[in-house]
C-alpha cells in the first residue's frame, strides 16, 4: 500500500473510529430525552418581539438593564435583523458594534470601525443559560467596549438572525454555535482525496435545514474524477430535490464562476472534512485571501491534520462574506427524532404512502414502495441506503 493510500485509510478509520463513539454516546440519549431535544432544535425563529429565543447572552448583574435596552432596540424589528438595526443596537449603549471575524480561548478578533482588534471576552459573559456551550462565534455582532492599545472588550454578544449549530458531543441538551448571522451552508465535499462521503454530504444538508439554512453542496476536486457519468449520478439526486450543486475543481479552475455566483451577495459558511479543498477554494474565488491550505503544513506537521484550524469570517470584494472553517466531521445529528428523517429525504417522503404496511420503516417489509422506486431507479440508491443508515443510527439511541 503506498503511503499516501495508508495515511487516507488511516484518516477515514479515525472517521469511523469517531462514529462509533457518537454511537455509544446516543444511546445516552433517552426516550425521555428526545422530546426535550426536539425543543433545543428549534430553528433560530425570533419572536413577535423580533427576539431570537435564548440568544441574549450577557453578564448576570447588569441583565435587567441590557434587557431593558435590548428591547427597547429590537421593538421595532421584524423577522431579520440587519447591519443598520444591529448598530441602532449599539447606538443605544457606550459601546462600539463589533463582528466577530475569529474566536480563540477567551478571545477574539472583532473588526470594529472597519479594524480588527483583539478583544478580550467580558468574565460575566457566560454560555450557561443560553443554550449553548460557546458563548461567541464568528459572524457575531457584538458590542465592543474600546481599551488602550487597540484592544477591545467584548461586553455583549447581540441576537442573532441566524446561526450553524450542532449538539454538542458531550452533552446532547446543548448546542455548539459554529457560525452566526450566516445566510446559507456550502457543503463542500472532494471526489478523492479524501474519497467523497456521501453519509456526510446528507448529513450536513440536514443539519443546515434543522438550523433553517439554505444548502448548496461543492463537488471539489472533479479533475481526480475518471467517469461524468459516476459525478453525475451524485449531482442529480440533490439537483432533483432544489438543492444547488456545483462542481469544481479549486486547482484548475473548473467551476469556479458559477461559485462566485452563488456567494456573491450573501453570507455563507463552508463545512466539509479537512482536506477537501475549501480554502483552496475560497482563495480561487478571491485570491486576495491567501488562505493556507493543506499539503505545507502537512509536511512540516504530520500530526496538524487540519491546515485550517480556527474558523474566519472573510468579507468578499464582490459583496458579501464567507466563513472558512476548519474540517467539521459531525454535523451532530442528535436529538433528532428518526421519524423526523424521512422529511428530509423528500424523495422518499413522496411514495411512502404506497407501502404496504403504513408502519413500514422500508428497510425490510414486503411491498415496501420505497424500496420498489429503488429498485426502478427513481430514488438513488445511496440516498436510499444513507437513509437506512441514518435511520439505523438514530434508533439506537432512541
Ligand atoms: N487535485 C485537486 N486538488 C485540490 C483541489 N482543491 C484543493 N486541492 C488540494 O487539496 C489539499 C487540501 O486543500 P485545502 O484547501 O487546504 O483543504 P481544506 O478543506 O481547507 O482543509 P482544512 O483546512 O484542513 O479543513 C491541497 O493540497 C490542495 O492543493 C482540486 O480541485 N483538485
Ligand atoms: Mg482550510
Ligand atoms: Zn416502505
Amino acid at each position: 500500500m503506498s503511503k499516501k493510500r495508508k495515511e487516507i485509510r488511516q484518516q477515514q478509520r479515525k472517521a469511523w473510529d469517531s462514529e462509533k463513539g457518537r454511537r455509544k454516546k446516543l444511546r445516552h440519549n433517552t426516550a425521555a430525552n428526545q422530546a426535550k431535544h426536539r425543543l433545543d432544535w428549534q430553528p433560530l425563529v425570533p419572536n413577535e418581539e423580533g427576539q431570537v429565543a435564548d440568544q441574549r447572552i450577557m453578564p448576570r448583574d447588569e441583565r435587567d438593564r441590557r434587557e431593558a435596552v435590548i428591547e427597547q432596540a429590537t421593538a421595532a424589528l421584524q423577522a431579520t435583523l440587519d447591519e443598520a438595526q444591529w448598530q441602532n443596537m449599539a447606538d443605544e449603549t457606550p459601546f462600539l458594534l463589533g463582528k466577530v471575524v475569529e474566536v480563540g480561548r477567551g478571545l477574539c478578533r472583532a473588526e470594529v470601525n472597519g479594524e480588527a482588534i483583539v478583544c478580550d471576552v467580558r468574565g460575566t459573559l457566560i454560555a450557561e443559560g443560553t443554550g449553548y456551550t460557546n458563548i461567541l462565534a464568528v459572524g457575531d455582532r457584538v458590542l465592543v467596549q474600546p481599551l488602550s492599545g487597540s484592544r477591545g472588550l467584548v461586553e455583549q454578544v447581540l441576537p442573532r438572525r441566524s446561526g450553524l449549530a450542532r449538539a454538542d458531543a458531550y452533552d446532547v441538551h446543548l448546542k455548539q454555535i459554529i457560525a452566526a448571522n450566516v445566510d446559507q451552508l456550502l457543503v463542500v465535499a472532494s471526489w478523492l482525496e479524501p474519497k467523497i462521503w456521501l453519509q456526510l454530504i446528507d448529513e450536513y444538508l440536514i443539519g443546515a435545514a434543522r438550523n433553517g439554512l439554505k444548502a448548496a453542496v461543492c463537488l471539489n476536486k472533479i479533475d481526480l474524477a475518471k467517469s461524468a457519468a459516476d459525478v453525475a449520478a451524485v449531482a442529480e439526486p440533490y439537483h432533483a430535490l432544489g438543492i444547488p450543486v456545483f462542481l469544481t475543481s479549486a486547482t484548475e479552475g473548473g467551476g469556479i464562476d458559477a461559485l462566485r455566483d452563488y456567494l456573491r451577495g450573501r453570507s455563507t459558511v463552508l463545512a466539509g472534512l479537512s482536506g477537501v479543498g475549501k480554502s483552496t477554494l475560497l482563495n480561487a474565488v478571491q485570491p486576495g485571501f491567501q488562505l493556507r491550505t493543506g499539503e505545507v503544513s502537512r509536511l512540516k506537521s504530520r500530526e496538524g491534520r487540519h491546515t485550517t484550524t480556527q474558523a474566519i469570517f472573510l468579507p468578499l470584494e464582490m459583496g458579501g462574506s464567507v466563513i472558512d472553517t476548519p474540517g467539521i466531521k459531525d454535523m451532530g445529528l442528535l436529538g433528532l427524532h428518526p421519524d423526523d428523517l424521512i422529511s428530509f429525504y423528500p424523495e422518499l417522503a413522496d411514495v411512502i404512502g404506497y407501502c404496504g404496511f403504513n408502519n413500514c420503516t422500508h428497510a425490510h417489509e414486503p411491498g415496501c414502495a420505497v424500496k420498489d422506486a429503488v429498485d426502478n431507479g427513481r430514488i438513488a440508491q445511496w440516498r436510499y441506503d444513507n437513509y437506512v443508515n441514518l435511520y439505523d443510527m438514530l434508533t439506537e439511541g432512541a
